[in-house]
């Protein structure tokens, strides 16, 4: 067990310092946009959550502040309310592990223009996902609430996870089948999008486990289980995950998945999840191309061509976060 562990590590380890190798320089990741870099942020919040090793603290240090200087501190200008949340996320679980109140700091103030502009009581609550107010996404309000949550856990301020709580609610109760799957959108006109993605499924089993964490009260866990089962046994059969390889988008959306699946994993104690993401992560690396690099689509031959930076970052999350 423990050789297991010490050799997906050692994978890990090698697996991301050839990504490093190819697209990194000075902090910056080559053609990396807003929603790549805070991912690839978090990317690095799971190498260093699950080995610290001081090198991937500093790699955050690097990545944070390249981050600021090329977008400034206050991110008002993004339309994307989403983008606000991963990257407030991303930073807020750089201060938890670090220690360094500046990544905090940036977050916060993020956190809160962010919630003010994007809450609304239209269609009874919840996020819009970009600044015209015309829908609100799963992919705004799942990040939305685990970025409460964690600037709820930073500050010991309960308003945080009661916003945290409502936004579920409301996701729960529009955008969720009893079943486990959670859909993509609904539209100021009442019209849902029931298209599910392994990121959303992921952020939504990671904003109840949060909130499991802190009320206490079983319907966040039995919603988190739900979904996880959704994810792995109906989206996938229990198989490699295959899919979500097209555009520019979809190719990061597994790293969530594994990031907010493992941490349920480990704390509701069901291993099966974390068997699954090793088999996902066997299957990317047996399946790397000659520079080290695994392709989003698992058990798909990598190429000898050129990969986008956020599409190849899904795998490398993977292999840290089933540690
Ligand atoms: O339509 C939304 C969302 O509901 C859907 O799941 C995804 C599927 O697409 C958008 S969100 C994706 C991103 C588009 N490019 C810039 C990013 O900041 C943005 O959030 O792909």
């Amino acid at each position: 067990m423990q050789e297991q562990v010490n050799e997906l590590r050692k994978r890990a380890g090698e697996c991301l310092d050839a990504y490093l190798e190819k697209y990194y320089k000075n902090g910056r990741f080559e053609k990396a946009d807003f929603w790549d870099n805070a991912e690839i942020l978090e990317m690095l919040d799971d190498a260093y959550e699950n080995t610290r090793d001081e090198r991937y603290s500093q790699l955050i240090e690097q990545t944070y502040s390249a981050f600021i200087e090329d977008r400034g501190s206050l991110w008002s200008d993004n339309e994307f309310n989403d983008d606000i949340m991963w990257a407030v996320i991303a930073m807020t679980r750089a201060y938890m592990l670090t220690g360094k109140r500046k990544y905090f700091e940036t977050a916060l103030e993020n956190f809160s223009m962010v919630w003010a502009r994007s809450y609304s009581d239209d269609l009874g609550g919840g996020l819009f996902w970009r600044i015209e107010n015309r829908s609100k996404n799963a992919c705004v309000n799942c990040p939305g609430a685990i970025a409460a949550c964690l600037v709820g856990e930073v500050t010991n301020d309960e308003k945080y996870f009661a916003d945290a709580a409502a936004v579920i609610e409301w996701t729960a109760g529009t955008l969720y089948e009893e079943n486990g799957k959670v859909y993509d959108c609904i539209g100021m006109d009442g019209h849902v999008n029931k298209w599910s993605s392994t990121y959303n499924q992921g952020t939504f089993i990671g904003a109840n486990m949060l909130l499991y964490k802190h009320y206490g009260d079983k319907k966040y866990l039995e919603r988190a289980r739900s979904a996880a089962s959704y994810t792995m046994n109906v989206m996938y059969g229990g198989g490699i995950m295959n899919n979500e390889d097209s555009g520019n988008d979809l190719i990061g959306f597994k790293g969530i998945l594994s990031r907010w699946l493992s941490r349920f994993a480990k704390a509701d104690s069901k291993e099966e999840y974390i068997v699954w993401l090793r088999k996902n992560a066997d299957s990317a690396y047996a399946n790397r191309n000659s520079e080290g690099l695994m392709q989003t689509a698992f058990a798909t031959k990598t190429e000898e061509k050129y990969y986008d930076v956020f599409g190849t970052s899904s795998a490398v999350a993977v292999m840290f976060n089933c540690l």
